[in-house]
């Protein structure tokens, strides 16, 4: 297993190397939903098929969402406690896409916050189906997660879920950056 880790205020920062729905230890996972919170591909669609038919009809009653936004849902047959289903931008359609972006990690952890929730795992948001380059994508997620870290009480591990090799490198890559003195 690919991973590294910072601490940073009370909670931890991790990048890795791995699947969203195997993410077994964590209390949440994130989704990087489409706005009608329908079933979709990439994570969506991976998500909502571990989970079950049951994921697609809570979810959709809180639809639609705009980019930015944050709901959260039951997991039904995940092994975590909740779903925190985020719109992502599409990149250079829904403008700022940065700011967007940002909004997303921060909205996904202050609903934790809310819940009382320890472990957050997060996809890649908008670097798939959405097409923001990882290379830009990869310094918003990391340094937006690593800023709100001191004000966390509850989140004490953030997980940062790559799928491939290449997105991996890029985000360890920030993560190593903002470790170096
Ligand atoms: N675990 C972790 N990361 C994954 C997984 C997985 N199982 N599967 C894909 N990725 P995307 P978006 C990576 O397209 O760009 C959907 O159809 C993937 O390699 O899932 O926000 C929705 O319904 C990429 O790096 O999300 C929306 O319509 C990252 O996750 C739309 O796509 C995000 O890719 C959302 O697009």
């Amino acid at each position: 297993m690919k991973k590294e880790q910072i601490l940073h205020g009370k909670a931890c920062l991790e990048v890795l190397l791995g699947d969203i729905v195997k993410q077994a230890d964590m209390d949440v996972i994130v989704n990087a939903a489409n706005a009608f919170l329908r079933i979709g591909g990439g994570v969506a669609g991976a998500i909502h098929r571990a989970a079950g038919p049951e994921l697609e009809k809570e979810a959709s009653k809180q639809a639609p969402i705009k980019p930015g936004e944050a709901v959260i849902t039951a997991a039904f047959d995940l092994p975590n406690k909740h779903i925190i289903h985020v719109l992502g931008p599409v990149y250079e359609r829904d403008i700022p896409h940065d700011i967007l972006l940002a909004r997303c990690y921060t909205n996904a952890l202050a609903l934790c916050e809310e819940h009382q929730l320890k472990g957050v795992a997060f996809p890649a948001i908008s670097t798939g189906a959405f097409g923001y380059p990882v290379e830009e994508a990869a310094p918003i997620a990391i340094e937006t997660l690593y800023n709100a870290m001191t004000d966390l009480n509850s989140v004490k591990t953030i997980r940062l879920v790559c799928f491939a090799e290449r997105d991996y490198e890029e985000h360890v890559k920030v993560l190593k950056s903002l470790s170096t003195p």
